[in-house]
This record gives C-alpha cells, sequence and structure tokens, in this order.
C-alpha cells in the first residue's frame, strides 16, 4: 500500500475513532484505487480522496416516542448525507440496535460508489435508528417512524434526499414514514422509495435487490460456462433481500437449502419453494427476529447459533448483515466446492475471508455491485415518480436486469483495463469512484 494511502486510512482511524466497519469499508475502496491514482495523479492533487472519506453533512437527532404501555422510549437518529456529487443523497434507512454513526458511515460510503455503478443519477447517503423492532407491535412501530420523521422531515426532499429501506425497514415502515412527511410538509413527491404500489411505489421493488443479485450472479457463472440450472444455493437471512434471491434462484433453476437468522440457520435439502418462498414474508413481518420457526413449520433441521457456510453448496448468496462470512467459513465454503460468492447484504464478506477467497479464485462480486438492483429500482420509483407514469412489472424488471448486466461487463472491463482480470472488488470500486471523482472535479471545490 503506497504512503499516501497509508496516511489517508490512518487519519480517517484517528478522526473517527470507534468506527471499524467504516475503516474496513474505507479500507478495501482506497486499497483498490492505488493503481488508479498512479495514471491519474490529479485526484491527488486535488485531494479527492480525502473529501470522500468525509460526509457532506450529518444529522444526529432525539427520537422520543411512547409505548403501548405509556413509557417513554428515546431512540437516537441519523441521516448521513454521503457526497451528491452526481445526484441527491440515496440510500436505506436500517433500524437496528446494532445501528452506530460508524455502522451508517460505513453504509453510506459504500453507496456512494454503488449509486454511480447504477447509471441513474443518485449521490449517496444513508440513516435510520438503534430502534429494536423486535416484539414491537404495528402501533409502537408506526408512533415510533411518525416520531422519526418529525425531524428527518427537515433534511429530505426528493430533489435533496431520498430515503428507502434497509434492515428493520420495509414497506410498512416506509408507509408510516410517509404518511407523517406529507402530513408535515403538505406535499406528495418521491421523496422516499420502496412505497406501496397503490401510492407511489414500483413494481419489482421489492423484490429488486434479490432478483438483482441473483441476476449479477447468473453473469458471473456465464463466464465460466454455467448457470444457476441445479445448482445447490446457500442463502443467509430471511429478510427483504433474502425473499427476492430464493424467488430468483427457483426461476433460474436452482435449489435454495438455507436460510439464517440471528439465531441460527435452517437446512431444507428439498428446496425452500412454493408456499416456503411466502411464508419467508410472515417471518419477516413477525418481529420475532428469528428462523427458527421455519423448522418447525416445514419440519427441516434448524442448527441454533450456527451460521449456514458449512453446507455443501455450489453457490453462496449472503443476504443478512456486514460481516458474516469470516476466513473459516470462507474456508469451509471453498473445500466444499462452492464456486462463487454473490453478496446481497452490504458487506457481508470480512478482509481475511476476502483474502481467503481472493487466494482460492473463485467467483466473488462485493454487494456494492451486486445488491445495487435495490436501490437502482429505487432510482426508476424516483423517474416514474416525476412522471407521474408508473411502469408495468415487465418493464421495470427488464431494466433491472439490464442495469446488472451492465454493471457486472462495467465491473469486469474496468477490472481488466486496470490490470485485474476477473477481480471484481477492483473494479466495482475504480468504475464507481471515477464517475464520482470527475463529476466532484467539474463542480469546483466541492
Ligand atoms: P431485513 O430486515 O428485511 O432482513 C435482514 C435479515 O438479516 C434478517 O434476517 C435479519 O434478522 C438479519 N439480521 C439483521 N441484523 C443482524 C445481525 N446483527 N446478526 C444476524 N442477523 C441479522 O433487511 P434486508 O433484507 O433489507 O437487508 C439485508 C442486507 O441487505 C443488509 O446488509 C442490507 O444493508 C442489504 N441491502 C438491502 C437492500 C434493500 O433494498 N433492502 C438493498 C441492498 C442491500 P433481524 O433483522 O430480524 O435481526
Ligand atoms: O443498501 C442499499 O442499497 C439499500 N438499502 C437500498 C437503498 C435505496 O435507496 O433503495
Amino acid at each position: 500500500m503506497s504512503e499516501y494511502i497509508e496516511k489517508i486510512l490512518n487519519d480517517v482511524k484517528v478522526k473517527n475513532p470507534n468506527e471499524p466497519e467504516f475503516h474496513q469499508a474505507v479500507h478495501e475502496v482506497l486499497e483498490s484505487l492505488e493503481v488508479v491514482l498512479q495514471r491519474h495523479p490529479e485526484y491527488q492533487s486535488l485531494k479527492i480522496l480525502e473529501r470522500m472519506v468525509e460526509p457532506e453533512r450529518v444529522v444526529m437527532f432525539r427520537v422520543p416516542w411512547m409505548d403501548d404501555q405509556g413509557e417513554i422510549h428515546i431512540n437516537r437518529g441519523y441521516r448521513i448525507e454521503m457526497n451528491s456529487a452526481i445526484g441527491p443523497y440515496k440510500g436505506g434507512l436500517r433500524f437496528h440496535p446494532s445501528v452506530t454513526l460508524g455502522i451508517l458511515k460505513f453504509l453510506g460510503f459504500e453507496q456512494v460508489f454503488k449509486n454511480s455503478l447504477t447509471t441513474l443519477p443518485m449521490g449517496g447517503g444513508k440513516g435510520g435508528s438503534d430502534f429494536n423492532t423486535k416484539g414491537k407491535s404495528d402501533n409502537e412501530i408506526m408512533r415510533f417512524c411518525q416520531s422519526f420523521m418529525t425531524e428527518l422531515c427537515r433534511h429530505i426532499g426528493p430533489n435533496t434526499d431520498v430515503p428507502a429501506g434497509d434492515i428493520g425497514v420495509g414497506t410498512r415502515e416506509i408507509g408510516f414514514l410517509y404518511g407523517q412527511y406529507k402530513r408535515i410538509r403538505n406535499e406528495s413527491t418521491g421523496v422516499l422509495t420502496g412505497k406501496g404500489i397503490n401510492w407511489g411505489g414500483s413494481l419489482v421493488r421489492p423484490e429488486a435487490t434479490g432478483f438483482g443479485c441473483v441476476y449479477f450472479a447468473q453473469e458471473m457463472l456465464k463466464t465460466h460456462n454455467t448457470g444457476f440450472e441445479d445448482k445447490v444455493v446457500a442463502v443467509s437471512g430471511f429478510g427483504n433481500v433474502a425473499w427476492g434471491a430464493v424467488q430468483k434462484v427457483n426461476d433460474l433453476g436452482g435449489k435454495v437449502v438455507t436460510l439464517s437468522g440471528p439465531d441460527g440457520f435452517i437446512y431444507d435439502p428439498d428446496g425452500i419453494k412454493g408456499e416456503k418462498v411466502d411464508y419467508m414474508l410472515k417471518l419477516r413481518s413477525s418481529n420475532k427476529d428469528a428462523v427458527e420457526d421455519y423448522s418447525k413449520e416445514f419440519g427441516v433441521e434448524f442448527f441454533q447459533g450456527k451460521k449456514p457456510w458449512g453446507v455443501k453448496v455450489d453457490v453462496a448468496l449472503p443476504c443478512a448483515t456486514e460481516n458474516e462470512i469470516y476466513a473459516d467459513d470462507a474456508k469451509e465454503l471453498i473445500k466444499n466446492g462452492c464456486i462463487c460468492v454473490c453478496e446481497g447484504a452490504n458487506m457481508p464478506t470480512t478482509m481475511e475471508a476476502y483474502d481467503v477467497i481472493k487466494e482460492a479464485k473463485i467467483l466473488y462480486a462485493p454487494g456494492k455491485a451486486s445488491n445495487a438492483g435495490g436501490v437502482a429500482t429505487s432510482g426508476l420509483e424516483m423517474s416514474q415518480n416525476s412522471m407521474r407514469l408508473p411502469w408495468p412489472r415487465e418493464e421495470v424488471d427488464k431494466r433491472l436486469h439490464e442495469i446488472m448486466v451492465r454493471i457486472h461487463n462495467t465491473c469486469i472491463e474496468t477490472a481488466e483495463k486496470f490490470g485485474n482480470a476477473g477481480n471484481y472488488v477492483i473494479g466495482a470500486n475504480i468504475a464507481g469512484f471515477l464517475k464520482v471523482a470527475d463529476a466532484m472535479i467539474d463542480q469546483g471545490l466541492v
């Protein structure tokens, strides 16, 4: 690593203590950019990297709300407005007790490059709260969302910052947030994406991240002259992204045999299909934060406290959360013959696990490329909202598919151009970076 990059990384650590996930995300991107800096010293002299690691704006606020028993609770709300060089800030909201400033900064940072890769005009942002949806009633979730939006609405807008869902935030939460925004601002605009289909949402948005991830994996497999037919697939998580991924693997003739939650994983050798896929929606909306009920419902094995990476599969699609594949998990996957890891979640692979994967030379795609289908379809929702014209399902799905194929090819072409053929990480980081960096230069000292 060059002295220059090392210095930036060190400064990031000193300036942002106790934010290991942010350091990790910055490290991965900056490492990839060395070869760019060698060819384009102007990025260094104009301090583009130093600017990019500093959010344009961070909003932190108090979220007071009352539970069903009348007790008052205080949570912390955030919105990280990371970079608006190529469009309004865009990125999800996460409600989970593990949410901290550092987690959201890592996600906002990743989002900048991801959104750039989609080819749509969207800057990067992320937000959320340490609110725990587990065990909450619908009314409690509504009151929390209303309080959260009462402050957030001052900072967002359809041309300023457009949030969407992430962990713990799905259509139900987006509905409560949108309703409150409308009451306060007295306007119906595309200020949020992931809306319900009857009130401005786009068809295919709920499935888009998972579909996009599998479309991307399909392109990766094609480079090895194979496809999903008869492939056995491990999926982690059981939420929105996992649900979309399972459906698309089934469509393409593969078989998903695992799902996981914070409690452990289930192994279903017959494949998760038909009513079992619909059951995932119930699990997600039950607010129980557990996958074990699936094993009771369908009589399959549940492995408490374990992750699904020890199962023999051809393809792994991590769709739960960050840092869920460690070096030992990667070794297990490879030992069992896995040929492709394609990330549905954001940064699910630790740096040590990535080293193991790189060494083994199996196909590997980073989330900022392979899970970009969610935000890309959010971008399509914004277009439809601006036109006030909804597109049919086939149209949205076709555009999503085209976008994922394009991102895949951009990664391949960019990696090759910069001397790292076949490396999707380097391809994604460089391609995502160049567009944003050049836009920043065009716009002066921003
Ligand atoms: P959901 O809330 O729908 O599901 C998240 C899943 O991950 C659930 O199974 C959840 O269980 C589990 N999970 C969450 N946190 C942890 C944790 N700390 N340890 C173990 N398991 C955990 O979220 P999504 O499906 O939307 O998000 C999944 C991943 O995909 C995240 O990394 C997200 O950033 C990423 N992503 C999401 C997009 C979207 O459009 N929704 C787009 C692109 C990426 P529980 O929450 O019940 O604890
Ligand atoms: O991580 C992500 O890309 C998302 N959670 C989706 C963001 C969005 O604005 O649709």
